[in-house]
């Protein structure tokens, strides 16, 4: 086993000055029954820890890292912008150029507004929709995780779901009154909800391709159903883009299937690294936001010009490289490698993947919903990893968790991945 004794001092040290030793709870590899290793630095598709060992990254930064770890078109771009000012609080050019930018590669975004995060954009899309609509009930699925929103901290899947916490505590229970969770994939059950409440649901928010308790894919049609009851009852159809955003195609789930949400929450790719979120959708909408109309929104960092030119360029290089046709490509190779090591090892577990996310799950048979994924084998998965992890390979420290390639990641990485998956399903599966 390789050694982690720094990481191991410096989680002790976390630990006393930082609630459970981290910034946000899936850091702390709890689900996985272990302390977290501490990084030095990343670069491509590499991470190396402070203790010297060298992974290959699967996690790439829980998705910002499209191009792979610091990219020198981004680091380049942040320095840049950095000799002219790090925050101005007064609009910047960077701003009309990335509105421009998403509303090209979105068309069905119209108008869109930067935030700082994922969770603010989908808060700040939840307030529009109820300002918008003057209704108060929103409609989320279960496993489904937007943020540590207080109205979306139902049900919620992430971190809160890895640690048995899809309810949050501190969430008011009249908030969560007005939020309905209900199973996705299940059209019966959208069906009843919208034909006895439509008249009252402000919104419907869902992340189009769950990507918070594994990876899953709506089943034929349901898309679709979503869109068409939304429209029917006046309810703002909301898509939590922020991981598949920029990522599954260059417009997101919304271009892979032809169905366009009323907004959508973005975030991660198009902050190349840096905190940023966005949100946006129909003008008609967008135009209630203050100044022009009555819901409020702000941020004093909001539209900050090293984040958006961090963005920026990552978007340009993609472009420049044809970015998202290569990561289809790395992903078929790397699906081809995974799927050759299960039928080496006659195991027919469930691995799903769309561009350059993925999630192999410890389990056979189907799986559509966040029930589904419950039924995994945990002890398996947490064997995986840390045989994974041990052996240079770093996937997420979670079942719940989706897995990112890079354009960083070549057939070299690939090969390493899938000799050390085959060992590491071995003792897992064992
Ligand atoms: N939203 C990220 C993927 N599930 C996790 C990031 C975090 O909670 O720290």
């Amino acid at each position: 086993m390789p050694d982690r004794s720094l990481s191991s001092k410096l989680f002790q040290a976390a630990k006393e000055v930082i609630p459970g030793g981290v910034n946000s709870p899936v850091r702390a590899f709890r689900n996985v029954d272990g302390d977290p290793f501490f990084v030095q630095r990343a670069r491509g598709p590499r991470i190396w820890d402070v203790d010297g060992n060298e992974l290959i990254d699967y996690v790439g930064t829980w998705g910002p890292a499209i191009l792979g770890h610091a990219p020198s078109v981004v680091i380049d771009a942040v320095t840049q912008a950095a000799k002219e000012g790090v925050s101005f609080g007064i609009p910047n050019r960077h701003e009309v150029e990335m509105a421009r930018t998403i509303r090209d590669y979105v068309p069905s975004v119209e108008k869109v507004r930067m935030v700082n995060s994922g969770t603010e954009a989908t808060m700040s899309a939840i307030r529009l929709a109820r300002g918008f609509t003057g209704r108060d009930k929103i409609v989320k699925f279960e496993g489904c995780y937007h943020g540590h929103v207080d109205s979306l901290l139902v049900a919620a899947g992430s971190g809160a779901l890895t640690f048995g916490q899809p309810d949050s505590a501190g969430v008011p229970a009249d908030f969560a009154k007005l939020t309905i969770t209900i199973p996705f994939n299940r059209p019966e059950i959208v069906e009843q909800v919208f034909a006895e409440q439509g008249h009252e649901i402000a919104a419907l928010i869902l992340e189009p391709i769950p990507a918070n308790a594994g990876l899953v894919f709506p089943k034929e049609g349901y898309l679709q159903l979503l869109r068409d009851l939304t429209a029917k009852h006046g309810t703002v159809l909301i898509f939590d883009e922020v991981m598949t955003g920029f990522r599954v195609a260059k417009g997101g789930v919304q271009e892979l299937t032809g169905i366009t949400p009323d907004l959508t929450a973005m975030g991660k790719v198009i902050g190349g690294g840096l905190p940023v979120g966005a949100f946006g959708g129909k003008a008609e909408i967008m135009d209630q936001l203050a100044p022009l109309g009555p819901v409020y929104q702000a941020g004093t960092l909001s539209g900050n010009p090293l984040a958006l030119a961090a963005g920026l360029a990552q978007l340009k290089e993609m472009e420049r490289l044809d970015g998202w046709n290569r990561l289809e490509e790395i992903g078929r190779a790397f699906e081809d490698a995974v799927r050759g090591t299960l039928r080496e090892l006659g195991r027919d577990l469930v691995f799903h993947r769309v561009g350059s996310m993925f999630c192999l799950f410890f389990k056979e048979g189907a799986v559509d919903n966040v029930d589904d994924v419950k039924q995994s084998d945990f002890a398996a998965f947490r064997k995986f990893f840390w045989a994974a992890l041990d052996r240079g390979v770093y996937f997420a420290p979670s079942q719940y968790e989706a897995g990112f390639l890079s354009l960083a990641h070549g057939e070299g990485e690939i090969a390493k991945t899938a000799e050390v998956a085959c060992e590491a399903l071995k003792i897992a599966l064992a």
